[in-house]
């Protein structure tokens, strides 16, 4: 009897270490910012053990490689100029934050998304350091901006083009879980 409930214990304890923690949840409404855009999206994002956990839809998009980042202001206004450039807290150069980190990327530096034949994308990604929710580089109420070509990681953008989608981050849920 003392072993069960010893072991009742030790699994009760290892679930709630090993149980990932998903916290503050936040949603961005994509759309095309011409006005004859059939472009939308949405993206939805959660606070995580790991980092900032970000899934990305995207349809009604011309196929190809885009460039896709956080910029600094949550305006989409005058076809999404109004966003400002890179969320770059930091201060230093452009990159890849997945894989560079805060010290080498933008914080907004999302890379590139692939669109399909159909005009349709996903992206997925896990980005450590940003939060929706408190934290030191919290993204909530900044845009998410689709550019027209790839971004190339050329400096100091990524030579990515023009702004043809953007959507404003919006926590949604503020509670962890
Ligand atoms: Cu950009």
């Amino acid at each position: 009897m003392k072993n069960v409930s010893l072991l009742a214990i030790t699994f009760f304890i290892f679930s709630l270490v090993s149980r990932v923690v998903y916290g503050a949840t936040a949603k961005a409404v994509i759309q095309g910012t011409d006005e004859s855009s059939a472009l939308v999206g949405s993206a939805q994002l959660q606070d995580t053990d790991e980092g900032l956990r970000v899934e990305m839809s995207i349809f009604g998009a011309p196929p190809g490689i885009h460039g896709i980042h956080i910029h600094e202001n949550g305006s989409c206004e005058d076809k999404g100029n109004a966003a400002g450039g890179h969320y770059n807290p930091m201060g230093v150069k452009h990159g890849f934050l997945v894989t560079e980190g805060l010290e080498n990327a933008h914080a907004g530096d999302f890379g590139n998304i692939e669109i399909n034949d159909a005009g349709e994308g996903s992206l997925l990604l896990v980005l450590p350091g940003l939060t929706v929710a408190g934290g030191e580089h919290n993204v909530e109420g900044r845009a998410i901006i689709l550019h027209e070509k790839q971004d190339d990681f050329g400096q100091p953008t990524g030579n990515a083009g023009g702004r043809i989608a953007c959507g404003i981050i919006q926590v949604e849920s503020e509670t962890n879980q």
